[in-house]
Order: structure tokens, then C-alpha cells, then sequence
């Protein structure tokens, strides 16, 4: 315990910051700490069975929740829309519920999703590979309201500020990331106040929260208070700091934006209980599971069956930023085999078979390996 808690002490606190606050240490090879236990058990992933069903019910979906739930009045609670634009707005709950709404099915995935799996392995929620989730958003179209407001010419960006705040790396702040302005006029860009036609729950944004297809879920900032339109970038914690590809602590890196092509399956069998392992009988058996990218169409899934190769059947996707259903039927033989699936997109990217480690862990899109035995 006390080699533990030495390291969560022995990093600085960024510059800028007060007193010293617990910054974790650099990436380790030891077992999981209870700190990263507790972010584990609030931010829970999607069961990978959920895989099977188009849209994953709230309950099901992923949650990442840096800080605490916050508990918003939505009676008292306003959207503000200021900086660059023409007009200042303050918008109501029952004011936003008249504006035209659209429904954009997504799918959203945590940046750090397979994190727990690299070697040496950065400290922070500790995924596994189920740190994602598709819903159907609706709400009202962003373009749409900052129409409204009117953009200046000499925006850059547009910042949106959420109600939750915490403390990262000795830095208090609100959670607060920023968009490039095109990014932010794009027409699926939704300021959602339904999750699967139902009220928003608490802890997906209540009562209204950004939603940005094809970027990875740190983009689409929950119980969002304030837009602001910048004409110059954003600095803030979230966006400069955390959340971005770097080879080191002194690197700069560079930002974290879009999802890589990614696919994962459906563990066929039923599972042991504390190795996990999956067990199912001889015979036929249809593997299934979905794929997505941030960047391009998923145009392939490849299906490994002790490392040789098949190509999967793949469905229409309900939208362009969500999941394709794919699917390849095997006939399992007795024994033990390692089950693997690979997506390849329309810019050509594919999945790497080997991790693609980075200083934070993020956009690891590694191939998912299962280990089954066949009776
Ligand atoms: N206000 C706020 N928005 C936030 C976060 C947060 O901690 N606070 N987490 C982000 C991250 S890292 C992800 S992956 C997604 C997760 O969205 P979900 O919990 O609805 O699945 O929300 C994003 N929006
Ligand atoms: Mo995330």
C-alpha cells in the first residue's frame, strides 16, 4: 500500500496550480490500485453481450463521469450562449423543447477503452474493452442555435462548459472542451435532451448535454451550462492537457479527436465465472458483433479463428457515425481456440494486432482476442 500511495504522490502538480494534490505517477506494471478499483466501479463499460442489439439501453451504456453527478434543477437551469456571436442567449429548458429537434443514432466510445490492457499500463479508469455504447440522441441541432446567436467572423472555436468540477493533474476547473468552429457547424452536431426517446438520465448529462458523432466520448461534454464562442483556442485542462497522443510526460503530443476503426464480438458460450473463460459445445456457432469508425465508413471485419483470417458479413450501420452489426458462422471443433475480429475502414486504416501504446492510453484500438474452449 504505501508504494502506492508514494506514487500517486510522486509526479509535481501542473504549473499554475495551489497545493500539492494527487497526481498519479506514471504508467505501471503493478497490480490495480484501489484508486483506479473506485473509477472502475463508478464509470461502469457495456457489457459485451449489449453487442448483440442496435441501440445499447441506458444501464447498458458505457459511463465515464470524471468528477461527481451533478444534481441540476432544471427549473433553475439555463443554457447560456456567449462570446463571438452577435447576440448573447440565455435559453430555458421549455424555451430549447420548442426549437425543431432532430435524432442521431451514435456511437460514442471512451478514449481510454483498453487502457488496462497496455503494458507498462497508465493509471486512469481502468477499461477493459467495453468502454462503449450506441444511443439515439435527440435534441436540438447546434448549427441551429448558433445561428441564432450569430457567429462572428472571427470565431476559431466554440467551448462548452459543463456543470460538474473536479480537480486533474493540481488543476480545479469545470469539465470543458472546445470544438473547431467547422466541427461545431457540422448538421449532426446535437444538443440532446432524450437518450432513446426517453428523458435523459442523470448520469448521461440531465438535462442536456453535447453529442459529437464520430469523435471520441471526451468531445461531448454532459450537463452542459455554457457555449462560448473563442477567437482564440481553448487552453483549458481537458483540452490541452489531458487528451492527447504523447510518447512521454514531456512530449506535447498531439490532440485526441476522432475514433480509429474499431470491432469487437459478442463472447460466444457462457463464461466461467472467476477466469471468464468462455466455454460453448461443438458444432455450428454464429459469431457476431459490431464495428465503427470515427473516420470513414467500416468497409470490412475480419474474423480470426486461431489466427486464420475469414471475412464477416457485414449489415447497414443506422447511421454514419454508428455501429455496423457483422456477423460469420464456424463450426466449432473441440479444443481450444483463440477467436479474434479486425475492422478496416474506407480511409484504409485497419485494427493493429499489436497495442498501440501512448503515454495517457488512448485511441488503443487492438484487435479483441477471446479464448474459448469448444466440449
Ligand atoms: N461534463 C462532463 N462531460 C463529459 C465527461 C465528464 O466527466 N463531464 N466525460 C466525457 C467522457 S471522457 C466521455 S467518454 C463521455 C461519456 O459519455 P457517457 O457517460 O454518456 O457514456 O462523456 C464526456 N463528457
Ligand atoms: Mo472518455
Amino acid at each position: 500500500m504505501k508504494q502506492i500511495h508514494d506514487n500517486l504522490q510522486s509526479t509535481p502538480p501542473a504549473e499554475g496550480s495551489g497545493a500539492p494534490a494527487a497526481v498519479p505517477a506514471g504508467p505501471t506494471t503493478g497490480p490495480l490500485t484501489p484508486e483506479e478499483l473506485q473509477l472502475g466501479a463508478r464509470n461502469h463499460s457495456m457489457p459485451l453481450e449489449a453487442l448483440r442489439r442496435d441501440v445499447t439501453p441506458p444501464g447498458l451504456h458505457y459511463i465515464l463521469t470524471h468528477f461527481d453527478i451533478p444534481d441540476i434543477d432544471p427549473a433553475a437551469w439555463h443554457l447560456r450562449i456567449s462570446g463571438a456571436v452577435e447576440r448573447a442567449l440565455e435559453l430555458s429548458m421549455a424555451a430549447l423543447r420548442k426549437d425543431p429537434a432532430i435524432t442521431v443514432p451514435v456511437t460514442l466510445e471512451c478514449a481510454g477503452n483498453g487502457r488496462s490492457l497496455l503494458s507498462p499500463r497508465p493509471m486512469s479508469q481502468p477499461w477493459v474493452l467495453e468502454g462503449v455504447g450506441t444511443a439515439h440522441w435527440t435534441g436540438i441541432p447546434l448549427a441551429y442555435l448558433l445561428g441564432k446567436a450569430g457567429v462572428l467572423q472571427n470565431a476559431v472555436e466554440v467551448v462548452f462548459t459543463g456543470a460538474d468540477a473536479g480537480i486533474q493533474g493540481g488543476v480545479p476547473h469545470h469539465y470543458a472542451r472546445s470544438l473547431p468552429i467547422r466541427e461545431a457547424l457540422r448538421a449532426d452536431v446535437v444538443l440532446a435532451y432524450k437518450m432513446n426517446g426517453n428523458e435523459l438520465p442523470p448520469q448521461h448529462g440531465y438535462p442536456l448535454r453535447l453529442v459529437v458523432p464520430g469523435w471520441y466520448g471526451m468531445a461531448s461534454v454532459k450537463w452542459l451550462e455554457s457555449i462560448e464562442v473563442v477567437t482564440a483556442p481553448f487552453a483549458g485542462y481537458q483540452q490541452q492537457v489531458a487528451y492527447r497522443y504523447q510518447d512521454s510526460a514531456d512530449d506535447a503530443g498531439t490532440p485526441v479527436s476522432r475514433i480509429r476503426v474499431r470491432s469487437l464480438m459478442v463472447p460466444p458460450g457462457i463464461p466461467e465465472f472467476f477466469t471468464r473463460k468462455r466455454v460453448l459445445p461443438r458444432g455450428p456457432v454464429m459469431l457476431q458483433g459490431r464495428a465503427w469508425s470515427g473516420h470513414a465508413a467500416v468497409t470490412a471485419v475480419e474474423v480470426g479463428i486461431d489466427d486464420t483470417w475469414l471475412p464477416a458479413h457485414l449489415e447497414e450501420p443506422a447511421g454514419g457515425f454508428a455501429w455496423r452489426k457483422w456477423r460469420l458462422p464456424w463450426v466449432a471443433d473441440p479444443g481450444e481456440h483463440v477467436l479474434a475480429c479486425r475492422a478496416t475502414d474506407a480511409s484504409g486504416a485497419t485494427q493493429p494486432l499489436e497495442q498501440n501504446w501512448n503515454y495517457q492510453g488512448l485511441g488503443n484500438n487492438v484487435v479483441q482476442r477471446i479464448s474459448v474452449r469448444v466440449e
